[in-house]
């Protein structure tokens, strides 16, 4: 399916960076876009520009808080997993999805933003988190299908991040897509061991595929006319291949998988375009994106609720581990002395 080695052409060559309008030291900002145009990396000591910080550290919390809010709809579904064997697996993903939220909070505490803010401003709904988390997962076929789609969605949009400008989210997405990649197999083995089940699980896998299929393509962000974003990202070598042209790769790589697995996708418009090498495919809902991006999905509030629920009761684990610190490193002064 997809793997690290996953090729996919892109416009990678970083287009020069314009400083029009830049406050910023000119030498500085010379040596930045030399480097953002040899296809080099920045590390965090290095110089850069605050709207680059600040673009880093917008993408870079988003993504780490769709990984923590993302375990929240399979983490639902642990304690009813069919049997002992999905369980352990679907508590292992879920744990995997905590740690990526990790490497990547880790990632954008480089650039000067505390944990503590980045989680306050997503308890305090300021924050975005990718609108596929704020649709419910009504039955167990649901978490098959997020593990093929939502997570194969998810890697296609990451893989071209592991050559990401800026050195540790590109470093951390490489643990993240390996992992990635194994939970879209699983997600994909289980809709298939139900697939030769009964007609009964047949019917759940489609319903779940019909529900999921169209907030998938969402996943991959505004046509690239509306993206507000994407320029400067793509210029600054953060961004490597647009929304849309993500968005078609993942159709693409899709709509055989769906065939092997014996399921419809829900788009009478979809048809291979032999001139194009490519599916055509029909309209996507824009006005319930932006209204699940804003807030009026049909989960948002229960998705928050639940998550700043979990962060406050976690508050005597942090406070735990602090003092643990404290203890250590007042033991370590001590023997030091
Ligand atoms: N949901 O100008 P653009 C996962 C916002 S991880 C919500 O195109 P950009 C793992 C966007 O932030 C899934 N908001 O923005 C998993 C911007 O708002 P702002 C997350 C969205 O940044 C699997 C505005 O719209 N992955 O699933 C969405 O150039 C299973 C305009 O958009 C990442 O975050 C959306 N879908 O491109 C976990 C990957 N799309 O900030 C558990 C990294 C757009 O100006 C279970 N992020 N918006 O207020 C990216 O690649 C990019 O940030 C995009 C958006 C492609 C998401």
């Amino acid at each position: 399916m997809y793997t690290q080695s996953f090729s996919v052409p892109d416009d990678s060559t970083p287009k020069p960076v314009k400083s029009v309008g830049s406050t910023e030291p000119p030498e500085l900002m010379a040596k930045f876009d030399a480097r953002i145009d040899a296809d080099g990396r920045i590390e965090p000591q290095d110089w850069m520009p605050e709207a680059y910080r600040k673009t880093l550290v917008r993408q870079i919390s988003q993504h780490a808080h769709s990984e923590i809010v993302g375990m929240l709809p399979e983490g639902n579904w642990i304690s009813r997993a069919p049997s002992l064997k999905r369980k352990a697996i679907l508590i292992a993903k879920v744990q995997d999805e905590g740690g990526h939220g990790l490497y990547l909070y880790s990632a954008a505490e480089t650039l000067g933003t505390s944990r503590g803010e980045m989680l306050d401003a997503l308890h305090s709904g300021k924050a975005k988190y990718s609108s596929i988390f704020n649709y419910p997962t009504l039955n167990w076929a649901d978490v098959g299908v997020i593990g093929w789609l939502v997570d194969g969605a998810a890697i296609m949009n990451q893989i071209p991040l592991c050559r990401c400008s800026y050195g540790p989210y590109a470093r951390a997405m490489i643990r993240v897509c390996k992992e990635e990649s194994f939970h879209q197999r699983q997600g994909y083995e289980a809709l298939l061991v139900m697939m030769k089940g009964t007609q009964a699980q047949r019917d759940m896998v489609q319903d779940a595929v019909n529900r999921y299929w169209w907030k998938c393509l969402a996943m991959f962000g505004p046509p690239d006319a509306d993206s507000p974003n994407s320029a400067q990202g793509m210029r600054w070598g953060i961004k490597r291949i647009s929304n849309d042209d993500l968005r078609q790769k993942f159709i693409d790589a899709t709509v055989p998988q769906a065939k092997v697995l014996g399921v419809t996708l829900p788009d009478p418009d979809l048809k291979w375009n032999e001139e194009r090498q490519h599916y055509d495919y029909g309209q996507i809902d824009w006005d319930e994106f932006w209204a699940t991006v804003n807030g009026n999905g049909p989960m948002n509030k229960e998705r928050l609720a639940t998550r700043v629920k979990a962060h406050n009761d976690g508050a005597w684990v942090r406070d735990a581990a602090l003092a643990h610190a404290r203890k250590q490193q007042q033991r370590n002064l001590k023997e030091a002395a």
